[in-house]
């Protein structure tokens, strides 16, 4: 009896059952290992198996085995019985799927590419609660794109000032919403609850001046779930219909206690990615943000950041198209080595945020890519680097969206609108690196 089983993890001949959970991988093994040997430990590692073969493993559990289904170069396949996972826990599945593999000395490199995720497994989660029909139901309008702006620097203005200043020139200028930046929680300069209750005052006065819904996307992240709930739900106390949450330092439990939070409270979740690139940037090891993306949007995140191609991040142009495929299509077919075939079901889409060196004179790139109606954008530098300040930083925005909308030049456009004029005669159409 051999010592090691990982090649009774691997089963060509395996033809996937309707209710398996599939995942793509991308595989480089280590020298000296075939990529069957190194498939089988991703297998057996993800599932039930470890280094050796166990005498405790009972016969009925064999059936919890994964099982790689296809090789095809570094590509791998392994299909997983859905019985391996806790329904409604992506933290659950994570840990198997994309947990320990990855540190495998077996493997040079492991690439998660995508999961493809059945019927069955899909309807123990809820998805998003809004969705794309944040627009309608929050915003009361018929299509996009939504307009967010972070005050800049990220971090150091006061809460007065974060909010009486230059939040409420963002509002007025015609931002929909003021955002919080990634590293912006409840620095004693800027104290969360403090900021939460004069934002909702500016709001208020706001709306009330320019008889538009304005919101804001303020960060709940926090160090712990106790103060993450405690802080949605001062800031759903004050009247705001959104909350954001930096999905990735924050962790899978806290993104699915958030959504369980934002259901509760009728709220919509702004998903910041902040960390992502840390195990999404190199294509040849982690996890692809395809499949980060996928997994946002079956925990119920409404808005997730997933790049703008042109901007200051990192992320191709295939990639990112993918991906907003993905989270706003209730069904999407498979690109070899990108992504697999996926039906939603009844978990409802997600709007795509294109955030990261944008500025008005690239906005028309943005849109020429996403379209303008089913789109968050940010803009931060882009607004308040403009050469007239705050307000007319937000003007600029506004008007560049007005141009494209109505099928003019920006140059044009900016003929008679001096907040886009100074916008291009400052930035250009300048891609920021
Ligand atoms: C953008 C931003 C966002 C990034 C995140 C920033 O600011 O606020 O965090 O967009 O990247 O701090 O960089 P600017 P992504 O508008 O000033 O660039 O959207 O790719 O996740
Ligand atoms: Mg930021």
């Amino acid at each position: 009896m051999a010592a090691e089983w990982y090649l009774d993890f691997v089963d060509l001949k395996h033809r996937p059952r309707a209710d398996e959970i599939l995942a793509l991988f991308k595989v480089e093994p280590a020298s000296g290992m075939s990529i069957r040997e190194a498939a089988g430990r991703v297998a057996s590692e993800s599932s039930i198996g470890t280094w050796t073969k166990l005498t405790t493993l009972k016969p009925r559990m064999r059936r919890l085995m994964a099982h790689v289904y296809e090789i095809e170069g570094p590509w791998v396949k392994v299909a997983y019985p859905l019985e391996l996972f806790e329904e409604g826990s992506v933290p659950g599945l994570a840990s198997a799927i994309a947990g320990n593999i990855f540190g495998m000395k077996a493997l040079k490199n492991l690439r998660l590419v995508d999961v493809q995720l059945p019927r069955k497994y899909l309807r123990s989660f809820k998805g998003p609660l809004f969705g794309r029909q944040v627009i309608k139901k929050i915003f009361r309008r018929k299509s996009g794109p939504i307009t967010a702006v972070v005050p800049k620097p990220k971090v150091g203005f006061t809460s007065r000032e974060h909010a009486a200043e230059i939040g409420y020139a963002l509002w007025r200028g015609g931002i929909d919403c003021v955002k919080d930046d990634e590293n912006l929680t409840s620095q004693r300069f800027n104290r969360f609850e403090r900021r939460v209750k004069l934002l909702a005052k500016f709001r208020d006065k706001a709306e009330r001046e320019t008889g538009e819904v304005k919101d804001a996307f303020i960060n709940v992240t926090a160090p712990n779930l106790r103060e993450l709930e405690r802080r949605v739900k001062l800031v759903h106390e004050h009247g705001f219909r959104y909350f954001m949450i930096d999905v990735v330092v924050s962790g899978f439990t806290a993104v699915q206690t958030a959504t369980d939070l934002a259901r509760d409270y009728g709220m919509a979740i702004h998903g910041h990615r902040a960390m992502h690139a840390a195990f999404t940037r190199n294509p040849r090891h982690g996890i692809s943000m395809l499949c980060l993306a996928k997994l946002m949007r079956v925990m119920g995140v409404d808005q997730l950041h997933i790049g703008t191609v042109i901007g200051k991040l990192a992320g191709a142009k295939r990639e990112v198209l993918a991906i907003k495929e993905l989270i706003t299509q209730q069904e999407v077919e498979e690109i070899p080595g990108l992504r697999m075939p996926q039906r939603w079901g009844e978990i409802k889409p997600m709007l795509p945020v294109a955030s990261g060196g944008l500025h008005p004179g690239i906005l028309p790139e943005v849109f020429d890519i996403y379209g303008t109606t089913d789109l968050v954008i940010q803009v931060g530098g882009g607004t308040l680097g403009h050469p007239m300040g705050a307000q007319a930083g937000a003007r600029a925005v506004v008007q560049a969206i007005e141009a494209y909308k109505a099928g003019v030049s920006l140059e044009e456009y900016a003929k008679t609108h001096q907040e886009l004029r100074a916008a291009l005669k400052h930035w250009g159409r300048t891609k920021p690196v």
